[in-house]
């Protein structure tokens, strides 16, 4: 099967240009002006953006969280992505304490092979670091495919583990060709100011949030970058929200140190208030719990002008949905609500509508960290993550002027209810076409469960 996808103004991280796509199998085959090649079928894409498949690499689809599971399966999680046009994600594998890394592999894949509707791959989160798992690392880089390690330095007796294990961690990391991610936020601390508010039966969502103040990010953050430093083990930073934190990186820079920034859609479009909108007992606030929570004003400011300055490498979202029956289990003790925000099918079109649409950031930039970034940081680049001859056809055509409505009503996501309900944004996905098949089309989609890949990724260097 070949297509030529015609006259479509093409961006990538680093071109703006007008010229034809041409598609045979699962890969992009040339691109040109006027491409005097025939097709089997041909896609008109004159007055659209054509940019890659997104590739959003922090979701957690089917994840045992919180004595219950996160909502999306890898079938309606990946499916989701696809309608909102991206076309591959990063899931985590969670080590369980006392157990292997294996065991963990052995378990997620039972849940997502042959089930996943788009692309994934997975980063392996160690939550135990020993002599048992140190010996895993290189199985895991070598024949899995699996070159990013996961830590959190929270959620201490289930994910949390301290700086021994951290260092420990890193050495055999960077000695495999790998990266370390990380959850930075102070876990002691938090865990300090949980224990507070629940003593005085502040139990409302609001106290999530006043549970994890900035200085919990912005302290994980620079013992993080510390640690990497010593260690000379590339570093990332997921989810990262506030001022503090990204100043952390920025002194990092200093001694001419790369530790990559991930930073969330909500993080760059919520903020705090939504935890007391009606009042500082209601429980609507549950929809936004998500850790770290959301912040300030302030803070969405420095994580734009961070994308800008080229700090803040990737926009993710952190995708951990919860019906809102499971929220309820933390009607009486918001240290009970699942942590977690849907957002796969948003990212693209809000980061469009609000960044690109509203002067915060151009087009380039926003393939750059909705797309390229990633696959780069990853090693996935440059099957994944542009458009260039021999990469993945992983395409997105883009209305740039089309409006819609957000709402829990009409997303695909198995989640109901919305973060964003009732949000008009401008700019929607049109077609979606995944390793030369268009998957997605007039708000269909075309493939069934199983049409995903598992992505085995390269080593990776720790520059991009
Ligand atoms: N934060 C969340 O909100 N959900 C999943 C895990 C995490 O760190
Ligand atoms: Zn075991
Ligand atoms: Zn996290
Ligand atoms: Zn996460």
């Amino acid at each position: 099967m070949s297509i030529k996808i015609k006259n479509g103004r093409i961006i990538t991280a680093t071109d703006d240009y007008i010229a034809d796509i041409f598609v045979d199998g699962e890969t992009i085959k040339a691109i040109g002006k006027d491409l005097p090649i025939d097709a089997d079928s041909t896609i008109d894409a004159s007055g659209k953006l054509v940019f890659p498949g997104g590739i959003d690499p922090h979701v957690h689809l089917d994840m045992p969280f919180m004595g219950t599971f996160s909502s999306d399966t890898h079938e309606t999680g990946t499916r989701a992505a696809l309608f909102g046009g991206t076309t591959t994600v990063i899931d985590f594998v969670l080590q369980k304490q006392g157990h292997s890394l294996k065991e963990a592999l052995a378990e997620w894949k039972s849940r997502a092979t042959g089930t996943a509707a788009g692309d994934y791959s997975f980063h392996m989160a160690v939550t135990d670091f020993n002599d048992n798992t140190k010996a895993e690392i290189q199985e895991m880089v070598e024949n899995e495919g699996i070159t990013s390690f996961k830590t959190f330095m929270a959620y201490k007796g289930a994910l949390m583990i301290d700086d021994s294990q951290m260092i420990g961690l890193m050495q055999e990391v960077k000695k495999q060709g790998g990266l370390v991610t990380v959850h930075a936020t102070n876990g002691d601390v938090i865990d300090f100011l949980v224990a507070k508010h629940k003593r005085e039966g502040k139990l409302s969502p609001l106290y999530h949030y006043l549970s994890q103040p900035e200085v919990t990010e912005a302290e994980a953050s620079g013992r993080f970058s510390d640690m990497a430093d010593y260690t000379d083990c590339p570093g990332y930073i997921v989810h990262m929200t506030c001022e503090g934190a990204l100043n952390a990186v920025r002194n990092a820079t200093r001694r001419n140190q790369k530790v990559f920034v991930e930073t969330c859609i909500q993080y760059l479009l919520l903020d705090a208030s939504l935890y007391e909108a009606g009042g500082s007992l209601d429980f609507e606030g549950a929809k936004w719990v998500m850790s770290p929570p959301l912040r300030q004003k302030k803070d969405q400011q420095t994580l734009w002008a961070g994308i800008n300055q080229g700090l803040v490498q990737v926009v993710a979202t952190d995708h951990c949905p919860f019906m809102w029956a499971q929220k309820l289990m933390g009607k009486d003790d918001f240290s009970k609500i699942p942590n977690g925000h849907p957002a796969i099918e948003n990212r693209m079109e809000l980061l469009f509508s609000e960044g690109v649409g509203k002067g915060k950031i151009t087009l380039n930039k926003y393939v750059e960290v909705a797309c390229t970034n990633a696959a780069k940081i990853f090693g996935m680049f440059p099957r994944k993550g542009t458009l260039a001859v021999g990469s993945d056809a992983d395409i997105v055509i883009f209305d740039p002027n089309e409006k819609h409505t957000l709402s829990a009503k009409t997303h695909h996501m198995n989640v109901d209810y919305s973060g964003y309900e009732g949000w008009e944004v401008t700019g929607k996905v049109k077609t979606v076409l995944l390793r030369g098949n268009v998957v997605i089309d007039a708000n269909k989609c075309l493939v069934e469960k199983g049409n995903g890949q598992f992505i085995k990724r390269n080593k990776v260097s720790g520059k991009i």
